[in-house]
């Protein structure tokens, strides 16, 4: 993309109402703008970073046998009588009348919907256990919204629905998402730890919490330092295999971790004083399991072997994909910035050019966006250097490859790291060769 013709409106000033250091630095950098109270306008760059983060959750989801669908944003008020969360959701739900007067509102979460289609067309045991999960957007009318996309109104969430026969099946199917969730955030960068949690309207009696440690954080959270030390890479657990999964489990909770609302002192205190951790998080997912709490009032049953009707046991598991995104820029910048993790950045790289007009210099740089195409951001602008390095900075793309006058005459160009800001002068080739290699 040339910076030029670009719709990456970068701002030098801190805008006033931006109180915590993603919002300041997603509007700053040009990612989102805001077009109503809690809901985001996502412009080019940061397009791609939440198309980035959205491909990262799929694939994880994909990989322990979850299915991708689409459910509509928009939902019939009856699916939501039948659960009687229609009444009990209060003033979060935001409700619509059609032109014939039916009652429709704007999906804050799936259970309803999910459960409806399982039920017209799944009857047999034989059907089970089915993972599904979409990608799309929620709207909570919250009262606050604040933070930036951190907490919107408007949202990008994947929440994935599991349907089992038994409470065995649906412990596998929770842990195998517990599993999928930190294989997710491990691969954008993301130390979280699965905290014990309350369940809320989604209802149940076993949650997990996500968090990312940060000062910003909405939530209190209180944990083992042990928990730090652990090496959840995961690659050596197979989700298809029961006593991985139970060896998985038991990794992520015998240590001491939970929210302010499941917080207890008592237990907290027999953890040894010098690994207790108290601070700030963010809830960056949040996985239930509840039973037939929808699948007996919905009526939805499914034929056993032996003839006899059940409810299926089910749960939910969310993650905050626009969240994700705030989230990460508050673990991961500066002064200067914005440091992405190569894994989501918008782009590979930014070509810096100093000298628009020198001959030299726009050959070379012509040459290098040439090479590296819909991965860089080409700055063409007729801007001083001092400004294209700012921005480059405050964008926080991994690589910039920056061309002067100088060193241009000679094929040179400089290739900066953002994180840790090592420059090298070097040829374009050798530059391009790096790139590459980093893979
Ligand atoms: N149905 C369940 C699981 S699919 C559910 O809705 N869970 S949730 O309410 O915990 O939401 C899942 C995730 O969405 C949260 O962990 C959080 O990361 C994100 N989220 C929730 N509310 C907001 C909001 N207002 N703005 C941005 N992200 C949000």
């Amino acid at each position: 993309m040339r910076l030029s013709r670009s719709l990456i409106p970068t701002l030098k000033e801190n805008p006033a109402d931006a109180q915590i250091v993603s919002h300041r630095l997603m509007l700053r950098a040009g990612l989102v703008r805001q077009t109503s109270a809690g809901i985001y306008a996502w412009l080019p760059a940061g397009f791609r970073v939440l198309q980035k983060i959205a491909q990262i959750v799929r694939e994880e989801q994909d990989a322990v046998g979850a299915q991708e669908l689409l459910m509509p944003t928009i939902q019939p008020a009856e699916l939501w009588r039948e659960s009687g969360r229609y009444d009990s959701y209060g003033k979060e739900m935001l409700r619509i009348r059609d032109r014939h007067d039916r009652e429709l509102l704007y999906g804050p979460t799936n259970e309803e919907m999910i459960t409806d289609l399982f039920r017209q067309s799944v009857r047999s045991y034989r059907e089970l256990p089915q993972i599904v999960y979409h990608i799309q957007w929620k709207f909570r009318d919250e009262v606050r919204p604040r933070f930036g996309v951190m907490r919107g109104r408007e949202f990008l969430m994947k929440d994935a629905y599991s349907f089992d026969l038994d409470y065995a099946g649906a412990l596998r199917s929770y842990r195998q998402m517990m599993l999928a969730y930190m294989r997710t955030f491990q691969r954008m960068g993301l130390k979280a730890i699965p905290m014990q949690a309350e369940t809320g309207p989604i209802g149940g009696d076993l949650s997990h919490e996500f968090i990312i440690l940060a000062p910003t954080g909405e939530s209190q959270v209180f944990y083992d330092a042990a928990f730090e030390d652990i090496d959840y890479s995961a690659s050596n657990f197979d989700h298809t295999q029961d006593a991985d999964l139970a060896r998985f489990a038991a990794l992520m909770t015998t240590h001491y971790a939970a929210t302010d609302e499941k917080h207890d002192p008592d237990v907290f205190a027999s953890v040894p004083r010098e690994r207790r951790r108290e601070g700030r998080g963010i809830e960056v997912g949040h996985i239930f399991y509840f039973g037939t709490k929808y699948s007996k009032p919905m009526n939805f049953t499914i034929a056993m072997p032996d003839g006899k009707l059940i409810h299926p046991e089910m749960g939910s598991y969310g993650i905050g994909v626009s969240r994700l995104v705030g989230a990460i820029i508050e673990a991961s910048h500066d002064d200067h910035g914005i440091i992405w993790p190569d894994v989501v950045a918008p782009f590979k790289a930014a070509i810096l050019n100093l000298k628009p007009e020198d001959a030299a210099c726009t050959e070379l740089c012509e040459k290098c966006y040439a090479a590296l195409g819909n991965e860089a951001l080409y700055d063409d602008r007729l801007e001083r250097p001092g400004v294209k390095f700012a921005d480059a900075d405050l964008m926080g793309h991994p690589w910039q490859i920056i061309v002067g006058p100088r060193a241009a005459a000679q094929g040179m160009v400089e290739l900066k790291r953002r994180a840790g800001g090592e420059r090298h002068e070097l040829s374009l080739q050798s530059a391009l060769e790096k790139l590459a290699a980093h893979a």
